[in-house]
């Protein structure tokens, strides 16, 4: 044991996902460091009076995805009551940094800034936020509305070579640009009455700081709107998207930047510290952190309500086939990523069809084979990001859908293929994979991963790498203000690390069967896609 040179600091990481709000606290002194605190709150069940499910608003278009913004603020202002309840000593708190969903967005009126720096430490949080919203409702990533501004997009801003070489993505309908121009062509007044975009993340750092966060070049980069090379707003693809948008959206800092401080209606509140905020990000920049993956050649599969895949890149090298992306990465560099819709909610169509509980669900990967007698799955339960699909349709072939135990296997079979082949592109030829996410407490689903990417899987300590990672970040950027950098490798030890002995070997002798299969899939996709999805 060395000598503690400074008292132990908290520092807490918030990770606003599509279902919950998830709250961790480490504990970090010069020896070591520990989560003292870890609570989460189901939009669906601790919020019901908002009638979402799964975290999103019914709409009558199956394409339209929102949520109420105003749930998140509760949600905020119950996780951070649960905070200062529970014994931590927060004078110590140095510093919140948060994690959040994606490409979701959040309008307000002029209004807003000020009422944000004067809100009543008396009175609850989101009943002193009506009235702010310009629109009641935050489309977020499960949105697949917005095509024919994709389209309108990539025509003005001269192709969708052009469109990804500037932001790092073709367009994307759930991307917040799409979005953007969607709702001014569909709501002028609405988009004239707004005055400021916000994307969930800066939404909710500027709750934390009671007025108008920016936005860092994470988040910023999930928009079609930000020079990937310079992290600053691209004019021609504002003028493309809707008119004076730029003078409505946050201004881009860096990851690291402390943005303020906790603002006096949480200190009146909850009696919490003026503690430094610091930017927030989204969820997939702060999984990276949270699984300890700050080098390039590694990749990080998240199972959450979306599956994605990420790698850590020095240059932004564009997908040219279009499938993914390059944002910017927190630690400076970029991250290369692929999104699946279908991920933890596909598993659950197939676990409640089949009456099954978890377990059961992994008995039944246990009692089936690799490869599934040739048995496939192509899991649309919804419209599919990877690849792009519009209109929801399951596909099978060689599998009998009244088969509960092959179904189980041929969804996670097919997932797990779908992700090995389109994130091919990223070029990582990885030998280690590192999963975060709510289904990778399931190892059964982490051996088919295993043997799909021919790669070892490893669990993590906390399960929550997007949370864990905001919390991380949060001591870095502490660290750098205070002229003590700290390099990441520094920041992720301790916490952000495989469980020692968890690591899922792929087994070798199912290597070639997953080749033929992944083949096999590649092919079906081609023919379902090409003769247009849906059945
Ligand atoms: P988010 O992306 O919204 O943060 P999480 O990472 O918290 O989501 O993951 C939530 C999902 O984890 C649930 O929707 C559920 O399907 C899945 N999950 C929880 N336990 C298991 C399990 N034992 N096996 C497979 N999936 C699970
Ligand atoms: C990434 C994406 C999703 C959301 C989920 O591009 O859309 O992973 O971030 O929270």
């Amino acid at each position: 044991m060395g000598t503690t040179l400074n008292p132990p600091m908290l520092y807490l990481g918030l990770d606003c996902s599509t279902q919950s709000l998830t709250a961790i606290v480490i504990e970090v002194d010069d020896d070591a460091r520990a989560v003292v605190y870890e609570r989460s709150l189901d939009f669906d069940v601790d919020l019901p009076h908002y009638g979402t499910r799964h975290g999103v608003l019914p709409a009558d278009d199956p394409r339209v995805a929102v949520s109420p913004p105003i749930m998140w603020a509760e949600a905020l202002d119950r996780v951070l009551a649960d905070v200062a309840a529970s014994g931590l000593d927060l004078s110590r708190l140095a510093a919140i940094a948060g994690s959040a969903q994606q490409h979701g967005s959040v309008y307000l009126n002029a209004s807003a800034g000020a009422r944000l720096a004067t809100l009543d430490p008396a009175q609850p949080l989101a009943p002193q936020l009506e009235g702010l919203f310009s629109r009641p409702v935050a489309p977020i990533w499960m949105d697949v509305s917005a095509d024919e501004e994709c389209r309108e997009i990539t025509r003005a801003m001269g192709g969708a070579d052009r469109l990804a070489t500037l932001t790092g993505s073709r367009a994307f309908e759930r991307f917040t640009g799409p979005q953007i121009r969607k709702f001014f062509k569909r709501e002028p007044d609405r988009y004239a009455a707004t005055d400021r975009i916000h994307m969930v993340s800066s939404f909710m750092a500027s709750l934390l700081t009671g007025g108008h966060a920016p936005l860092d070049p994470g988040d910023a980069s999930g928009m079609n709107l930000m020079d990937l090379l310079t992290n600053r707003w691209l004019p021609d693809a504002l003028e493309a998207t809707a008119p004076d948008l730029g003078r409505r959206l946050p201004p881009i800092v860096s990851s690291w930047s402390v943005v303020g401080t906790v603002a006096s209606y949480w200190q009146g509140r909850h009696g919490l510290p003026p503690a430094r905020v610091v930017a927030w990000s989204g969820d997939n920049s702060c999984s990276l952190i949270g699984t300890g993956l700050v080098r390039p050649g590694q990749l990080t599969v998240s199972l959450g309500t979306s599956d994605t895949v990420c790698g850590v890149m020095a240059r932004p090298d564009v997908d040219r086939s279009g499938i993914g992306h390059v944002f910017g990465a927190p630690t400076g560099e970029f991250l290369a990523l692929v999104c699946f819709r279908n991920g933890s909610l596909a598993r659950e169509r197939v676990r409640d069809q089949f009456g099954l509980d978890w377990d059961a669900f992994s008995a039944a990967l246990r009692s089936t084979p690799a490869g599934n007698h040739g048995g496939l799955m192509l899991p649309w339960f919804e419209p599919e990001i990877t690849p792009d699909v519009p209109v929801a349709g399951v596909h099978v072939v060689d599998l009998d859908p009244a088969d509960g135990a092959a179904s189980v296997r041929a969804v996670v079979e097919g997932q797990m293929l779908g992700m090995f082949r389109h994130s091919r592109w990223m070029g990582v030829e990885t030998q280690v994979i590192h999963a975060t996410g709510g289904a990778t407490v399931n190892r059964e689903i982490l051996q088919v991963m295993a043997d799909v990417f021919d790669a070892e899987v490893r669990q993590f300590i906390v399960a929550n790498a997007a949370c864990l990672g905001a919390a991380l970040r949060a001591l870095h950027a502490d660290r750098e203000a205070d002229g003590r950098p700290m390099a990441w490798t520094d920041v992720v030890k301790g916490l952000a690390e495989p469980v020692a002995g968890s690591a899922v070997e792929p087994v070798a002798a199912n290597g070639g069967t997953y080749r033929e299969l992944a083949a096999k899939q590649a092919e079906l996709e081609r023919r379902v896609r090409s003769a247009g999805s849906g059945t």
